[in-house]
């Protein structure tokens, strides 16, 4: 299926084709303004100067109202992003892109290819020396820190962390699901320093009762509504001790991209990406599920029992998504590839959400036999693994590289998609075709 066949959302240039002034106050927030033709200060400039990745447009009461700024307006791209390379844009607001499978080949996925999943307007004049995170709720002893303090109180550690959005792979669904359409790419790993939630969560004390976290982030939402939350969502106390969840405050020895949380974002890899609230700024823990946006009605569940395609289901019987499950990418070759010789390296990487992967197959003849490929042990708990195989084509014509990875319970990805109402988990097999000449 070609990703032309696929609905979409409405793309920056679309936008501003219709009514740029319009556009411009969605985007950036900035209110057309007859009398000067500037930026008004504060919010529209804060937000496109994050857009561009800089901290000041010196000469933005120039810039006429509705005009794209040509770093994003990229001729050969529909939008670029500042700091962020290949990423194909779905959806520019709230800012959504993937990263095309063939740029996610590194290990530890560079920063300017790690997707962008925003669900509201990410927070500008964003200061890390003045950041604070609230620890509150069912704990003994309430505690504010800054990053300095997290520093300085807490064992700071890195790890190689998958994050992977819960509608990754949504575009394949048929009948479609309504929401970003995802191919591949909204899944990486990269190295993150930060400190344990469950060392900062001790050190406030857990009260009796305690059953789950709600966390909070300083993004806006889009309709502009003071004190709206685009989203906040948590997990269960029991994942939230786990080793493998970080609060971060760098991202491959770097600050963490604005896009991407900075500077201070949870990272709780193998559930759905949105757990790990970016921008956050507080912690609170609860005596019930948490019902913040996003946590409620049909966001991020799926039904408790298999559905057919199309068939409607009840908002009763959805059930929050937690672990994710297992699933295989390839990262090369690049789909599409046209070889002159019978033989090629297939690499990519494969992940289990709380599990490990025990055994990644390859096909090249549409799953008729498979061949076990190479994997490596993950970095640390929770990092993706790596595989790589080499196979040999008999002969000339057109094949397709299909990769299956099957984790520690013994659990194989399927061929087809489990179907549900939102578009969540697709974990089917990743497909890249070859085509020996
Ligand atoms: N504050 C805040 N945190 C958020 C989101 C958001 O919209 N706001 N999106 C979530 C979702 S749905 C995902 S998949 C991940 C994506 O992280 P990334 O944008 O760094 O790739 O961030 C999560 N954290
Ligand atoms: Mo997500």
């Amino acid at each position: 299926m070609s990703k032309e066949d696929k609905p979409r959302s409405v793309g920056l240039h679309a936008l501003y084709g219709d009514d740029p002034e319009r556009a411009d106050e969605a985007v950036f927030g900035r209110k057309p303004n007859p009398d000067r033709r500037g930026f008004l200060r504060g919010l529209g400039l804060g937000t496109m100067a994050a857009a561009l990745g800089v901290s000041a447009i010196p000469f933005h009461r120039n810039m006429p109202s509705g005009l794209i700024p040509a770093a994003l307006a990229d001729e050969t791209r529909p939008f670029t992003l500042k700091g962020k390379d290949g990423l194909i844009v779905l959806n520019d607001r709230p800012v959504n892109a993937e990263t095309p499978a063939h740029l996610l080949d590194d290990e530890v996925t560079p920063k300017n290819r790690h997707f962008i999943r925003n669900n509201g307007t990410p927070p500008t004049d964003v200061d890390a020396a003045s950041w604070e995170l609230t620890i509150d709720g069912l704990v003994d002893k309430p505690l504010k820190l800054t990053i300095a303090d997290l520093k300085k109180e807490f064992e700071v550690v890195t790890q190689n962390l998958a994050i992977e959005c819960g509608g990754n792979g949504r575009a394949f669904f048929k009948p479609p699901a309504k929401g970003n359409q995802w191919t591949y790419g909204a899944v990486a790993c990269s190295a993150w320093t930060g400190v344990r939630l469950a060392d900062v969560l001790k050190a406030a004390g857990i009260k009796p009762g305690a059953v789950y976290t709600a966390h909070y982030g300083a993004d806006t939402h889009l309709s502009g509504i003071p004190g709206k939350l685009p989203l906040s969502r948590g997990v269960p106390i029991k994942k939230a001790m786990g080793e493998e969840n970080l609060i971060a405050f760098a991202m491959n020895g770097e600050d963490i991209h604005p896009m991407n949380g900075a500077p201070l974002r949870l990272v709780i890899p193998g559930w759905p990406g949105s757990c790990s609230q970016k921008w956050l700024t507080r912690i609170q823990v609860r005596d019930q599920v948490h019902d913040g946006p996003k946590m409620t009605g049909t966001a991020y569940r799926i039904p408790k029992y298999p559905v057919a395609p199309g068939q409607k289901v009840d908002e009763k019987d959805f059930v929050i998504i937690e672990r994710m499950p297992v699933k295989s990418l390839i990262t090369a070759p690049e789909t599409g590839t046209k070889l002159n010789n019978r033989e090629l390296e297939v690499r990519g990487h494969a992940w289990a959400g709380d599990r490990e992967v025990s055994e990644v197959h390859l096909s090249i003849d549409f799953g008729a036999t498979w061949m076990k490929a190479d994997l490596s042990p993950p970095a640390n708990k929770a990092a993706w693994q790596r595989f790589r195989a080499k196979v040999k084509f008999p002969e000339q014509g057109y094949y397709e590289v299909w990769a299956r990875a099957v984790d520690s319970d013994g659990v194989s990805q399927p061929f087809g998609i489990a179907w549900n109402p939102k578009g969540y988990l697709n974990n089917s097999y990743h497909r890249v075709a070859v085509t020996v000449v």
